[in-house]
């Protein structure tokens, strides 16, 4: 089955918005199969961020993500990646829809709220920076059937 990396971003904890967004992702039927709240150091931070290394946000991206801590999920569904980032929105709030995560409650493109992986390959890249193999589960849901 398909999985995805998500990062709620430091302003995401910050501004109380965590269950928010979870339930946002969990009640379209998409699975939670692995969750960790960590601090993000600089190298993690520019592993996962390596295609931006030499951007002219490239600093600030860095500085932000690890300025505070930071709640990793992995998430499966069929069209994992694709379901999520529809939910997420465009990368700019100003320019989110409405209904999505970032057009609802971000309005700033440095501080969006939340990561999502944008393919099948950059979500296992970014599952294994972030997560152990054993920290990632492979179960059903009864609820499954219906969805
Ligand atoms: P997304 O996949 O929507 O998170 O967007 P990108 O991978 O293109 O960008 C990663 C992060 O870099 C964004 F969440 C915010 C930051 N960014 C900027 O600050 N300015 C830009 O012009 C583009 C991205």
């Amino acid at each position: 089955m398909e999985k995805s990396l998500i990062l709620l971003k430091p302003d995401s904890i910050q501004r109380s918005l965590v269950g928010t967004i979870i339930s946002k992702i969990e009640q379209k039927g998409i699975k939670i199969v692995g969750i960790r709240m960590l601090q993000v150091d600089e190298n993690l931070a520019k592993q996962h961020y390596h295609i931006h290394e030499g951007k002219p946000f490239f600093t600030n991206l860095i500085e932000f993500i690890t300025s505070s801590p930071i709640i990793a999920i992995v998430f499966e569904a069929p069209n994992c990646v694709s379901q999520i980032r529809s939910i997420v929105g465009v990368t700019d709030p100003s320019e989110a829809n409405p209904g999505t995560i970032r057009g609802d409650f971000a309005s700033t493109i440095d501080a969006n709220l939340i990561h999502a992986s944008d393919s099948i390959e950059s979500a296992e890249y970014e599952s294994k920076l972030f997560f152990p193999k054993n920290e990632i589960f492979d179960y059903q849901k009864d609820i499954e059937k219906w969805l």
